[in-house]
């Protein structure tokens, strides 16, 4: 059996509540104070089972100071019964409904003339015109006009009938997307806690399930579920839901909070949209302008900036848009929302998210920021998805920043991501996708960068890759540095080596000049053998002013090979040692001894104990020898 929504719509006192009732036989004007007055202040609801079609109601206030609260409902429904009395026609709600329905995107609808008993037919064959010359162009022009009587009960079988067939042409909801049921209503409930209401948008609520409650950033339980005021164990999309829950109580939670699965969705409050103005809406928008925004069931108020070169966007026309909230709010990819003026209060278009986690734009960014949400315009989620790791730049995205930005559900995600790589524009750095411009870019930001180490100091080995990330990836996670350098390293642009990266072509030119003072410092240490001199002196014998120029130079030679570090400042030449370490074999081979002690090492190597110790340290560091008390073993 098919669940769907149907919202009513139309101006105050045309009879939506008394229509409902006739329907279902249930009162929809829920509050004490409705019932005094006479008039709906808030959305109410009821449900019907038609056989193939079982109908959540969501019944709306008509007055124009409610049309928030009329919001609050609009959202999620499926179908619209546009309400209009027949002896008083079209009036000002009644456009500002039908507005609001066709810039949410409900497609589909019956228009019920009520109060038939009150008038002739004459009257009724001119409301009926008026109805249809309202509704002309848009989604409901051709959609049944239905006349009724709530009083006498005339026409609300043709209705149901009516409901049942259009009702049964209404899609299934997606199951491309993740749980999303925003709140409408909360209350405690004695006995059982804390209770809220509302349309499941996507996804289903399941007894037992822990959900996020956002933008609170709450996690609750599901202890019950409700569905058309029945206990079940499992609400679906499509369905007005009650969930009682624990882990929170009813105080703390608002009107216009959702709840969804846990861990994917996160609040935002600066969105980049797409807008729609309404014809008749008073004057452009503009930049700096204060509106209220109802996005799912919440309200929240924005400041608008015009992405358009024009600066503003007129009555009837379309344009893009960003908007900083004033508070957070939960916000996806593709959702639609209605805008009305801060004051005085009136819809005065609509839209749909795009971009749900913007940044500022600059103002010379502005036509390639259009270009990029003309893109997520297009309903191609591969599309789409390029589109969204393309503004992402350099920093690329997570699988978990695409399901915030989304609400796709893991399918979706692997298959637009598998489609997107396939593209060849985007690529998977350990699960990070980038453009592969953004990658290009970074690519030869960070050969540039060593390029110019090299050039600034010819005789280092290389760029210290912790320098690499401080310059260039300040705000990186360590993750994403180490995966790019590996990707770029993979790529043939550098070589890494342990804590440096180099260019393959970087070799350490020397001039004329230092060519003669390394090969002098060399000599220094070549001729002293194992009487090694201290590092100021063989630099002073080198000539070497600059001990941060002795230094490098002496960098070129232990890197080469040439000069072995024994202890602290204490270096020698290899052929040195090379010439200690074949002594040391042919003493232990001629006197058949492999033990020598320090003085016996001193006279060998004709040194004096000064050298003696540092250099057994090191030949037992490098297992030449090994230290047995105050003797050592010749290996
Ligand atoms: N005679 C007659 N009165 C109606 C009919 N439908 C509603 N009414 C009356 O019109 C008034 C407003 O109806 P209500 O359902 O509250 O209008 P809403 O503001 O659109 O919800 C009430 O006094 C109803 O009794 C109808 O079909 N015939
Ligand atoms: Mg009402």
């Amino acid at each position: 059996m098919k669940s769907i929504i149907v919202g009513t719509a139309g101006h105050i006192d045309h009879g939506k509540t008394a229509l409902v009732r006739a329907l279902t036989g249930i009162d929809a004007d829920r509050l004490p104070e409705e019932k005094r007055r006479g008039i709906t202040i808030d959305i109410g609801f009821a449900d019907l089972d038609l056989g193939d079609v079982r109908i959540g109601f969501v019944d709306v206030p008509g007055h124009e100071r409610f049309v928030k609260n009329m919001l609050a409902g609009a959202h999620g429904i499926d179908l619209v019964a546009l309400v209009i009395a027949a002896d008083e026609s079209v009036m000002p709600q009644t456009r500002e409904h039908f507005d609001i329905c066709r810039l949410l995107g409900v497609n589909k609808g019956i228009v019920v003339l009520t109060k038939k008993d009150l008038i002739d037919e004459e009257l009724l064959q001119l409301a009926r015109a008026e109805a249809e010359d309202l509704v002309t162009g848009s989604f409901l022009e051709g959609a049944p006009v239905i006349s009724v009587s709530s009083r006498t009960g005339e026409g609300i079988e043709e209705l149901k009938n009516a409901l049942r067939e259009v009702g049964s042409t209404v899609a299934a909801r997606s199951s491309d997307f993740i749980t999303r049921l925003p709140i409408d209503r909360s209350f405690t409930m004695k006995g059982f806690g804390a209770v809220v209401t509302g349309t499941l948008i996507a996804g289903a609520i399941n007894e037992g399930d822990e959900l996020d409650l956002l933008p609170l950033g709450t996690r609750v339980r599901v202890r019950g579920v409700q569905v058309h005021s029945s206990s079940v164990k499992k609400a679906f999309a499509g369905q007005r839901t009650a969930v009682n829950l624990g882990g929170i109580e009813a105080a703390a939670i608002e009107r216009g909070m959702v709840l969804t699965r846990v861990g994917r969705l996160q609040p935002t409050q600066i969105v980049d949209a797409s807008v729609q103005l309404l014809d008749d809406a008073p004057r452009p928008l503009r930049s700096r302008q204060r509106v209220r925004v109802h996005i799912g069931a919440s309200e929240v108020l924005a400041r608008v900036r015009v992405l358009e070169d024009a600066g503003k966007i007129e009555p009837g026309a379309k344009g893009f848009v960003q908007l900083r909230f004033e508070s957070p709010l939960v916000a996806v990819l593709g959702d639609r929302f209605i805008i009305r003026a801060y004051s005085p209060q009136m819809t005065i278009g609509g839209g749909q998210v795009l971009d749900p986690f913007a940044t500022k734009h600059r103002a010379r960014d502005l036509p390639m920021v259009c270009g990029a949400l003309r893109t997520l315009s297009a309903e191609d989620r591969a599309k789409q998805l390029t589109q969204l790791v393309v503004s992402a730049g350099g920093h690329g995205l997570t699988r978990e920043q695409i399901a915030a930005r989304t609400a796709w559900c893991d399918d979706v995600i692997h298959e637009a991501i598998k489609q997107t790589l396939a593209t060849g524009s985007v690529v998977n750095l350990n699960g990070i996708l980038i453009a592969q411009s953004a990658f290009d870019d970074v690519k030869s930001r960070v050969i540039d960068e060593i390029a110019a180490h090299h050039k600034r100091e010819p005789l280092s080995r290389g760029l210290p890759k912790e320098m690499l990330r401080e310059r260039l990836f300040a705000g990186v996670s360590p993750d994403e540095f180490r995966a790019v350098i590996a990707e770029l390293e993979k790529s043939g642009a550098f070589i890494s080596e342990k804590e440096i990266v180099r260019l393959r072509e970087h070799t350490r030119e020397l001039t004329d000049a230092d060519t003669r003072v390394r090969d002098s410092l060399e000599k220094i240490y070549r001729d002293a053998r194992l009487s090694a001199p201290a590092l100021s002196e063989a630099f002073a014998s080198a000539g070497i002013k600059s001990s941060d120029h002795g230094r490098k130079i002496l960098q070129l030679l232990i890197d080469s090979g040439v000069l072995v570090k024994v202890h602290g400042e204490m270096y020698f030449h290899r052929s040195a040692l090379d010439d200690l370490i074949t002594k040391l074999h042919s003493y232990a081979a001629s006197y058949a001894n492999r033990a020598i002690d320090v003085p016996a090492f001193k006279e060998l190597a004709g040194i004096s104990r000064k050298y003696a110790i540092p250099l057994l340290e090191y030949l037992d560091r490098q297992r030449v020898t090994r230290r047995e008390g105050d003797r050592r073993i010749i290996c």
